[in-house]
């Protein structure tokens, strides 16, 4: 409520400039008295030092009017701005009290939707941008209801910016700027919620975050009632580039961008307010070959998808590499090599010795290939049958550790189980056959799981929304 920062605006009346006027006014007032009552004193000497005996009674008559005028200033003066002081008292607690319940409404609102930003240039989050005046360029951070203003700030060049939620996003979205880089950050104040894929080189993370991003846009959104949009034409563009591509078959390029741009697109439901940001990183596989590479979305980080090419894990790879030969198999890393990199890169990042709270899709991936959804995809599943398992994800995601345990990859399992609180193993395909069949449209399956239960464990309302979604 009272900013310390300095803003480059005029403070609300009652928070500073009643009380200057208040002690120029007393200060005024007293010494004009002071000098009214010096003046009759000097006369009454003067008139004192006279021989002419009328003077010396006019002189006693001043020197009691002098004294007078002291006692009837001390008389009058000090209750009249003592009065005057308890006033702006009053009126600065109640204008207090009335900030008070618009800056509480502004912060309870921003706490309970997890309201933030993250800027597209640089990649940090920050809790408030700030602001361009739109007349004189000057940066106002926290443009909220604080002492320079409850409902609206008047800039020092006499522009008037609102400073209530509401009015703030309606009227001066442009010109948000990022506190770190100074870039426009265009985007609302908003609840964000990030997403980053981790992989090794060529395990699929650009195909992967493609095609459940189509696949969310394109079948669950419309089917759950939820609206799409995008923060800007540019993310609008990719979005239609990467789903003509998806639709001719042809594969994403090789991801060289070491701090990924985030692919955002907005999620509107008449269920929940505001809208929901969904930032999607997808990096290049290298920055997992080094521990100290940090990315500034760890600090913000909703949920991570490890993405495991079933052919860079040895055993699987001797097993079906007489039956055919892969594209990248040269360029493949091994998966817990990439989760201890994970793990340690994490854990020093939040300087914890305890579980890592960020909830983990583990997924494995290219499930297309040979007979690997006979082993743990919806075959094996459907040809188990068990009855006591709930859903087929909780079956898949038992398959899968028995599939990594047996390919040899105890210890992998064992790392995610005591180093992570939230998991869940995955196994899908993102292009739906192999990549050799050129020019046909991909058809990826189970793409959407690992996100969905992303969503799930970092925001209810995906929760509820879900919940509806797989009751129709
Ligand atoms: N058969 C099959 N191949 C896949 C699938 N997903 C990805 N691939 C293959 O894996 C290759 C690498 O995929 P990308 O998504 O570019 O891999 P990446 O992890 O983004 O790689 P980097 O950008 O280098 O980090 C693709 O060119 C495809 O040939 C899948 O679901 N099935
Ligand atoms: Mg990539
Ligand atoms: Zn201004
Ligand atoms: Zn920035």
């Amino acid at each position: 409520m009272f900013l310390k920062k300095q803003q480059p605006a005029t403070k609300n009346y009652f928070f500073e400039k009643s009380f200057i006027d208040w002690k120029r006014g007393f200060r005024k007032v007293w010494s004009t008295n002071v000098e009214i009552s010096h003046k009759i004193l000097s006369f009454a000497q003067d008139s004192w030092d006279d021989d002419n005996h009328w003077l010396k009674i006019i002189s006693v008559l001043a020197f009691i009017s002098s004294l007078l005028t002291i006692t009837v200033g001390v008389l009058l003066i000090i209750p009249i701005f003592f009065v005057y002081l308890i006033t702006i008292c009053i009126c600065f607690f109640f204008v207090t009290c009335w900030g008070l319940l618009f800056w509480i409404n502004e912060r309870g609102y921003r706490t309970f939707r997890r309201i933030s930003i993250i800027c597209r240039k640089c990649n940090t989050r920050f809790k408030y941008p700030e602001y361009k005046c739109p007349d004189c360029g000057k940066l106002h951070s926290k443009l909220i209801p604080s002492n320079y203003g409850i409902i609206c700030r008047k800039c020092i060049c006499g522009h008037k910016l609102p400073t209530t939620f509401r009015r703030r996003q309606k009227t001066l979205r442009q010109w948000a700027i990022c506190p770190n880089c100074k870039t426009n950050i265009y985007t609302k104040e908003i609840t964000p919620i990030s997403i980053a894929t981790v992989g090794g080189p060529g395990s699929g993370k650009s195909c992967y975050i493609q095609s459940a991003v189509k696949t969310f846009i394109d079948q669950i959104a419309p089917k759950a009632g939820w609206s799409i949009h995008f923060l800007e034409k540019d993310d609008e563009d990719h979005f239609r580039k990467i789903s003509k591509y998806f639709n001719d078959g042809i594969l994403p390029e090789k991801t060289i961008n070491q701090r990924p741009q985030a692919f955002n697109f907005y999620v509107k439901s008449n269920h929940w307010s505001p809208e929901k940001l969904l930032y999607i990183f997808d990096p290049a596989g290298e920055i997992f070959h080094d521990a100290n590479n940090k990315q500034k979305y760890y600090e913000y980080l909703a949920g991570l998808v490890l993405i495991i090419d079933p052919m860079s894990i040895p055993k699987v790879r001797a097993k079906y590499l007489n039956n055919s030969s892969i594209d990248n198999e040269d360029m493949l890393e091994s998966p817990d090599r990439i989760l201890d990199t994970l793990i340690n890169t994490l854990r020093k990042y939040y300087k914890t010795i305890s579980k890592i709270d960020i909830p983990l899709s583990i997924v494995i991936n290219k499930m297309d290939l040979f007979d690997l959804e006979d082993i743990i995809g919806k075959r094996a599943v459907v040809s188990e049958k068990k009855a006591n398992i709930k859903s087929d994800n909780s079956r898949i995601h038992q398959l899968c550790i028995n599939f990594l345990i047996e390919a040899g990859y105890k210890n992998f399992v064992n790392n995610v189980k005591s180093y992570f609180s939230y998991y869940h193993f995955f196994s899908c395909s993102s292009l739906g056959y192999s990549s050799k069949n050129k020019n046909e449209s991909f058809r990826p399956f189970r793409v959407i799981n690992p996100i969905s239960w992303i969503l799930c464990q970092h925001d209810h309302d995906f929760v509820k929304g879900f919940k509806q979604l797989n009751k129709l």
